[in-house]
């Protein structure tokens, strides 16, 4: 048992996320006034429900010591400064940086495997990240998010309520979390991106769902991927499917240009924006990693200057791919082929 059975929820169901006002009929098809039939049950569990994720919240944990990469790792130009150099970078790849980035991206991918198939309840999120830093070394890498623009781990641990940049800690992962790794390898001089939402022990019902649709988001915009077609068809297709389950999308952080730096210019909404008009172009490589939310895509920020979490505390799950815009389509370049 974990702390999420702290405060016992009233057994009616959860009410819709958009309510009717009392005077509205009600939501549950019984015809009568909202204020006659379940406003007054649906009050009493929105506040048990907000007692219920007070109480098992995501906290600050505490961090390990920076962990050290060897003189011989080839690192990108921040990693002393935390300051990256994005000036002429550019969102089309030549053939030859191609078969680098391949490299880079093929390496994420089996980081991200091997790491997710150590998730299990009373591993902390540090024991990930050391797993993570290790194995990217042992592939010739260096970890990108370290000291990127400051960020003091080899991978990002968002928990439950967590949307992104979550700081692996001493936090022990609990049976009925979510847990998603954002692990980036710089390799060959390029970056390869990839996350992944999973799964400690027995979830509930709810959490897989977000996750199993999340996945199900990412792979519709994986699919709007075409040249010739502006790049806020991606956002279009991702935002319409966690529209269909009342999600949250969120609207902060997007999905990014990737190469020889690890975030271009360019920019891909996970949301439809008919400002994003630039064409994709055979050659452009980017990733797209949407995150979706339970409820509200409301975000708060931590005091410790990175972890994003949902306002009202509910879960977020988040999954990504680094692509490659190819003549007739898309290139997944974070999987391994078939
Ligand atoms: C509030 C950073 C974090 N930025 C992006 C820096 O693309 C990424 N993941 O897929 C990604 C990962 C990290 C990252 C890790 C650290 N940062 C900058 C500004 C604000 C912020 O968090
Ligand atoms: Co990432
Ligand atoms: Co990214």
């Amino acid at each position: 048992m974990n702390d999420l059975n702290a405060v016992d929820a009233p057994a009616a169901r959860r009410p819709p996320n958009k309510l009717p006002r009392g005077n509205d009929v009600c939501w549950c098809g019984s015809g009568k006034k909202y204020k006659k039939c379940h406003e007054e049950l649906d009050t009493d569990w929105l506040r048990h429900e907000k007692q219920h994720l007070e109480a098992s919240r995501v906290r600050k944990g505490k961090l390990s010591p920076t962990r050290p990469v060897p003189a011989y790792i080839p690192r990108p130009d921040y990693a002393l400064t935390g300051v990256p150099n994005r000036e002429n970078a550019r969102n089309v790849r030549t053939p030859e940086e191609l078969v680098r980035m391949r490299k880079a991206c093929l390496a994420a991918e089996e980081i991200l495997r091997e790491a997710g198939a150590l998730v299990k309840p009373g591993l902390t999120t540090d024991a990930i990240d050391a797993f993570v830093h290790e194995k990217t070394i042992a592939l010739g890498g260096y970890p990108s998010t370290l000291n990127y623009r400051g960020f003091p781990k080899s991978l990002c641990t968002s928990v439950n309520e967590v949307i992104c940049h979550g700081i692996p800690d001493d936090r022990a992962l609990l049976d009925g979390d979510i847990v998603n790794l954002d692990v980036t390898i710089f390799l060959h001089g390029m970056h390869g991106d990839t996350n992944a939402t999973f799964l400690v022990g027995t979830v509930d019902e709810d959490s897989k769902q977000l996750v199993r649709v999340t996945h199900e988001c990412m792979m519709k915009g994986i699919e709007a991927v075409k040249p010739g077609r502006p790049i806020s068809d991606i956002g279009r297709a991702i935002e319409n499917h966690a529209n269909q389950y009342g999600y949250g999308v969120v609207r902060s952080y997007c999905g990014h240009g990737i190469g020889d730096v690890f975030h271009t210019n360019l920019q891909i909404p996970h949301y439809f924006d008919a400002r994003s008009n630039t064409k994709m172009e055979p050659g452009m490589t980017f990733t797209i990693e949407p995150m979706i939310c339970l409820g509200s895509a409301d975000e708060v920020h931590w005091n410790d200057q990175w972890t994003v979490a949902t306002k009202d505390l509910r879960r977020t799950a988040q999954f990504e791919h680094t692509v490659l815009v190819t003549d007739s389509g898309v290139e997944i370049l974070t999987q391994r082929p078939a």
